[in-house]
């Protein structure tokens, strides 16, 4: 007998949308024998709205879930997954982005046994996207697809059209954190997907209803990028983390020292100045973002101490960037620039003595 298969459809304020979608889903999935149902996730304040559009359709195998629980997008697709009971599960948006008709694809694309994850995909060979897209539309998406680019091989990670078995979910050995809008992407790397299908669609623009994405959701992605990077990388990502905010000190650095200068301070005092601003603002940021769950965690040390054990690595650190560096740029006089790769090399060893200090002695302590 062949697979059973539910729909989830994350919702707000999609009404004008639903009878559209029902009928397409219908259309599509009837012809083909299979059991299926729709799970309509949703956490629309409109009322009634929502509820009589769907009891007007009268459909036993459309189920509307209003939903109690935490609020969004992320968190309404991981309870449809849960609660929903097909063999095959596909996860769409209301809005007729994702064309119904291509649904048996995907499905067909994730029931094989090599595939673990089958996305309907607009950067796939084939796949288009309404010509309505604006330049600056076309980039982000692009920018997020490329930032996505170290977990996962797909071409359209953060398409919101995907299928999997249900079995799948069983295997996430981090319960997922639906943080993001792009659920997608967690279930790819959460559970570890490698075999991988995409089938291409074209990707429509809604006609009804209005969008919910905007500035808030794509700080949630760089919010949830950061936390698959600490779920693959490990340790690694928060050394990234620490050499990024030690790059935006020396941006500061070089302000402080400009504007320090230019409000009449000696060189010298403009240098000693610019030194203090960025190491504080090292300080602030890896307090705030690099080791942010460890002082969560209950660093029991006072902020005025944490600071001066900061300063007090970094100098250190700077010992050994300087000492790293001129031995080696010494030892390789006659190295075509031996100069510079003394320097870098000795940047790096700074760079690691500074991030060992402020994990084990600074922030966790
Ligand atoms: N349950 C629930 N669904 C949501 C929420 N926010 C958005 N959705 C649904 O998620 C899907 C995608 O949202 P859209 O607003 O279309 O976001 P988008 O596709 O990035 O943007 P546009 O297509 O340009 O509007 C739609 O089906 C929305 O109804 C939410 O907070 N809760
Ligand atoms: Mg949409």
């Amino acid at each position: 007998m062949s697979k059973s298969v539910s729909i989830i459809v994350p919702t707000y304020r999609e009404a004008g949308n639903i009878p559209t979608l029902v009928q397409r889903i219908e259309g599509a999935l009837a012809p083909t024998g299979r059991k299926f149902d729709l799970w309509l996730m949703d956490d629309s304040p409109d009322g009634d709205k929502t509820p009589v559009v769907v009891a007007d359709l009268n459909k036993q195998w459309v189920h509307l879930i209003k939903r109690s629980g935490t609020r969004g997008l992320g968190h309404a697709v991981v309870e449809g997954l849960e609660r929903s009971k097909g063999d095959i599960q596909v996860v769409m948006d209301a809005d007729l982005s994702h064309p119904p008709e291509k649904v048996p694809e995907l499905i067909a694309a994730a029931e094989a046994d090599d595939c673990d994850f089958a996305i309907g995909s607009r950067y796939a060979p084939g796949g288009t996207i309404a010509g309505n897209w604006s330049l600056l539309r076309h980039l982000n998406s692009r920018a997020a697809t490329l930032v996505a680019r170290p977990f996962t091989r797909a071409r359209d990670p953060m398409s919101g059209f995907f299928a999997l078995k249900r079995e799948l979910l069983t295997r996430a050995p981090a319960a997922l954190n639906p943080i993001g809008y792009k659920i997608g992407l967690e279930i790819l790397v959460k559970c570890g997907c490698k075999r991988i299908r995409e089938v291409p669609i074209h990707f429509e623009d809604r006609q009804v209803g209005t969008s919910k994405m905007g500035l808030k959701q794509q700080l949630q992605y760089v919010r949830q990028v950061r936390a698959l990077a600490r779920f693959k990388f490990g340790e690694l990502a928060r050394f990234a983390e620490f050499g990024l905010v030690g790059t935006s000190g020396t941006a500061m650095n070089l302000i402080a020292v400009t504007a320090a200068h230019s409000i009449g301070l000696s060189v010298r005092g403009s240098i000693a100045v610019a030194i203090l601003v960025s190491m504080s603002t090292n300080y602030l940021l890896n307090r705030a973002i690099t080791f942010r769950d460890m002082v969560r965690n209950g660093s029991a040390r006072p902020m005025w101490k944490e600071y001066l054990w900061f300063v007090a690595v970094s100098s250190v650190g700077a010992a050994v960037n300087w000492w790293v560096a001129s031995a080696l740029a010494q030892r390789w006089e006659n190295v075509p620039f031996g100069l510079q790769e003394g320097t870098l090399v000795g940047v790096l060893a700074g760079l690691a003595f500074n991030y060992a200090g402020s994990r084990l002695l600074v922030f966790g302590k």
